[in-house]
Parts: structure tokens; C-alpha cells; sequence
């Protein structure tokens, strides 16, 4: 691919004015299915006052990467998710993913672009993240050498909250841990979680009973390899990747395995989601930046009635609607990092709605996309075919798209 056609006709198509460097995004052999070279994604989003140098040359730098090493082949999940975690750890991405300090606009600028190039590789730095979201942010030391593990790609990480009757409502969250001498015994039914059957180590939430509700819930540190931790079954969803349900019979956890103070376990879920819903947003953002690009290639190269579907108005104006809805999400996204990375405590609003929008956006813009390609559209593998499957969970994890809506509106009212 002629790396410096892309170069020029990038800085055309974005209409670029800042100055820093403009990427090669699109190129190499990850994009394979295109159907024009003349494509790249527009990184004008970059020359935007929420970011800094050292998240341009990141971009610049994790671009490169993932025309080197994505996509990975899909048939065996557990297996490309392992490798995919290794080789996101040897490439060094993944010393992002926690520690004391989590730079939000990095976590998204990761997750957008590993979701443009390969939705299962964003899934595995995701969950690294999440997985280890409450130990980053309240873990004592000794619980953050799991952190050494987790960003090196050595170990793989879960976050265990969900159960069959407590996915929006974490409230109501019924698994227990009773106090006993030297520690905690866990009882209780986990499901939909994310890397379950191939994490090393997961945070459980459990219910402590300090008080009702959402103040007697603690978050725990679980060890995969804990005695009477089962995965009752893995779960097959339309864009595979490691799902399962656990069971928890009488699982003993020392008393070092408590994160953060018992009783305070509902705040460090939500402090832990502030956080990783705005990078929910940025993976929706990559997907659907992803089918524009498809879409725009499908147009230029596809002719009826002796023009180009690019120089109908009607398909202009698809196009049109879609790169509006793509730049509002990512303004959204960026808001809330960058609010965030300036020392806000709490995002809540900010998060839910770039998680809402983004994701509800990416849905519409990857829905256009496929009707663009016709019955090319719907034909399994087609990349739109793959991102059409993908987007449609991101509306429902980490907090269900009426969710959000409720979370915007108790902060208006
Ligand atoms: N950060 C810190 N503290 C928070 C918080 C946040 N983002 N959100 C709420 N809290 C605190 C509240 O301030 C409140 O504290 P006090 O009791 O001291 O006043 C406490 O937590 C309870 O909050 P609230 O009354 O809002 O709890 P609700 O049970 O009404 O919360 C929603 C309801 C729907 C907002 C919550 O359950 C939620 O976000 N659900 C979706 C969960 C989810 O994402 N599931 C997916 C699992 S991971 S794939």
C-alpha cells in the first residue's frame, strides 16, 4: 500500500490545520478488506485541546503496532485472547491498562484504536483494566503485584459483578462473604463474566451486610485457582469472546484480599465504571470510524447506472450523518476523559453520556455502513458483518443504555 498517497490524501480528507503528525491509520494488511486504498481514518480528532503530545505519539505509535500484529484469527477465542494479552503486554500497551495513576484519554485513545483494527484485541485490553479497575484505584500494595502481572500480559484479569438477578441493579447484589477468623468465606452465583475460564484473578463484589442495599457490598481480590471457584458454564454470545458463569461454594479469602474498606463496595464498583464506561464509548468510537472507512471505500469503488454511489446526494448525505454523529461521540468521550485526567473525583454524568451516545451512535453509523455494501453487507466476515455483531453488546455492558439515561437524568434533576 502506498504509505505516501495515504499520507496526502489523509491530510486532504481531514482538511488538516494542526501541526503535529498525521498517521497512517488504515494501512497495512489489518485492513485488508477494503475495497479502496484511498481510505484512512481522520485523525484531525487528535489536534483537539483535550489531548497532548504523548497521546499523539501514543496513537502514532500503537497505529504502527496494530498494522504489524492485528487482526489475530478469531477461531480459537480463549487462545487469541491469551495471545493477544501477551502480545499487548510485550508491545508494552498494556502498562496503561492500571496503576495508580490511570490516564483516561490514554485508556481511549487504546481502546478506539485497537477497536478500528480488531475487536477482540480491544476486549482483551479492556478487561485487563476493568479486571483490575478497583485494585488500581483502592488496592494496598500488596494486592497491586497482581497490577505487575496484569500489565506485563502474564496474568489475565475479570471483573465479577454481575449476577442472574443483578446486572443493572447492583444493589441488589446477593452473592455473600461472611466474616470469619483470619478472613472471608464467599457464597453466590456470578454470570456474564468477562475472561471467565481464562483469568488468572478477578474482583468479586459480594454483600457484607454492614447495612441494606448498596452500603453493605465489599469488593474482594479472588485468586482463579481458589478452592470451590467453578466455571459452571461458558457462555456463546454473537461476537465471541470469553464469557462464563462462576460459581462460588464456601471460597475463603484472607482478609488481604478486601479492597478498599468493607461496606464500600458499591462505591468502588461505580468508581471503577466512571472510569471504564468513557473508554466503552472510545471502543464504540473505533468501531464505528472502522465502518465509516469501509463505507467510504464501498462507495467510491462500487458504480450503478455509470457513477460512482459516492456521487449520489443521498449517499452523500449518509456519509454526511455519519461523520457528524462519529465527532460528536468522540467530542463526548474526550470530554470526559479529559475531565476526568484533570482531577475530577467523579465523572458519573460525563461517562454515562459518552457511553450512551457513543455507543448508540456506533450502532447507527455501522447499521449505514452495512446498508451501503449491500447484500455484500450481510455476508459473514464481511468486516461490516463483524462490527454489526460487535457494537450490539457495547449497549448493554457496564451499564445497559437505560442505565445511562438514568444516571444523566438524576444529575439534571
Ligand atoms: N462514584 C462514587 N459513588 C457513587 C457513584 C459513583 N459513580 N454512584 C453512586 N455512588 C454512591 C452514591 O453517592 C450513594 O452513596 P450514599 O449512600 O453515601 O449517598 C451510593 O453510591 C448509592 O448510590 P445510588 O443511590 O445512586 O444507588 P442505586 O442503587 O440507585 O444505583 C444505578 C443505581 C442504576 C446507577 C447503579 O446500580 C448502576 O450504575 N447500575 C449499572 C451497573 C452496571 O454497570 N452493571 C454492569 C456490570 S459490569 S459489565
Amino acid at each position: 500500500m502506498p504509505a505516501k498517497s495515504l499520507y496526502s490524501k489523509g491530510i486532504e480528507r481531514a482538511g488538516e490545520k494542526f501541526s503535529t503528525k498525521i498517521f497512517l491509520f488504515g494501512a497495512g494488511p489489518a485492513v485488508r478488506s477494503m475495497e479502496s486504498e484511498d481510505v484512512m481514518s481522520d485523525a484531525s480528532f487528535l489536534g483537539w485541546p483535550f489531548f497532548e503530545d504523548r497521546h499523539r505519539a501514543l496513537a502514532e505509535g500503537l497505529e504502527t503496532w496494530c498494522a504489524a500484529h492485528l487482526p489475530v484469527d478469531h477461531g480459537d477465542v480463549d487462545a487469541a485472547c491469551r495471545g493477544l494479552v501477551a502480545a499487548l503486554g510485550a508491545g508494552e500497551w498494556l502498562r496503561h491498562s492500571g496503576g495508580e495513576t490511570l490516564d483516561v484519554r490514554t485508556l481511549c485513545l487504546i481502546r478506539e484504536t485497537l477497536a478500528r483494527h480488531d475487536g477482540l484485541a480491544d476486549f482483551a485490553f479492556a478487561m485487563q483494566g476493568l479486571g483490575m479497575g478497583a485494585v488500581s484505584l483502592f488496592g494496598t500494595d500488596r494486592q497491586r503485584r497482581w497490577l505487575d502481572r496484569t500489565r506485563a500480559g502474564t496474568a489475565i484479569a475479570g471483573f465479577a459483578l454481575t449476577e442472574p438477578a443483578s446486572g443493572s441493579d447492583v444493589a441488589a447484589t446477593s452473592t455473600t462473604a461472611t466474616r470469619v477468623q483470619g478472613g472471608w468465606v464467599l457464597n453466590g452465583v456470578k454470570t456474564w463474566i468477562s475472561n471467565g475460564g481464562i483469568a488468572d484473578v478477578y474482583v468479586v463484589f459480594a454483600r457484607t451486610g454492614e447495612e441494606p442495599g448498596a452500603r453493605g457490598l465489599s469488593a474482594f481480590l479472588m485468586p482463579a485457582d481458589a478452592a470451590g471457584l467453578r466455571v459452571e458454564e461458558r457462555l456463546e454470545v454473537m461476537a465471541p469472546h470469553p464469557l462464563a458463569r462462576l460459581s462460588l461454594t464456601d471460597v475463603s479469602l484472607p482478609q488481604s484480599a478486601l479492597i478498599g474498606a468493607a461496606g464500600e463496595g458499591f462505591k468502588v464498583a461505580m468508581s471503577v465504571l466512571d472510569v471504564f464506561r468513557s473508554t466503552v464509548g472510545a471502543a464504540a468510537l473505533g468501531f464505528a470510524r472502522r465502518a465509516l472507512d469501509e463505507a467510504i471505500a464501498r462507495v467510491k469503488s462500487r458504480r450503478i447506472q455509470g457513477q460512482a454511489l459516492a456521487e449520489m446526494q443521498m449517499v452523500q448525505g449518509h456519509l454526511a450523518d455519519m461523520a457528524l454523529k462519529i465527532d460528536a461521540a468522540a467530542l463526548l468521550v474526550y470530554r470526559a476523559a479529559w475531565v476526568k485526567d484533570q482531577g475530577a473525583t467523579r465523572i458519573t454524568r460525563e461517562a454515562a453520556m459518552a457511553k450512551l451516545y457513543a455507543t448508540e451512535a456506533a450502532q447507527e453509523v455501522i447499521d449505514m455502513a452495512l446498508q451501503l455494501h449491500g447484500g455484500d453487507g450481510v455476508r459473514s466476515g464481511s468486516a461490516v458483518e463483524r462490527l454489526y455483531r460487535e457494537i450490539r453488546a457495547l449497549r448493554i455492558y457496564e451499564g445497559a443504555s437505560d442505565v445511562q439515561r438514568i444516571v444523566i437524568a438524576r444529575s439534571i434533576l
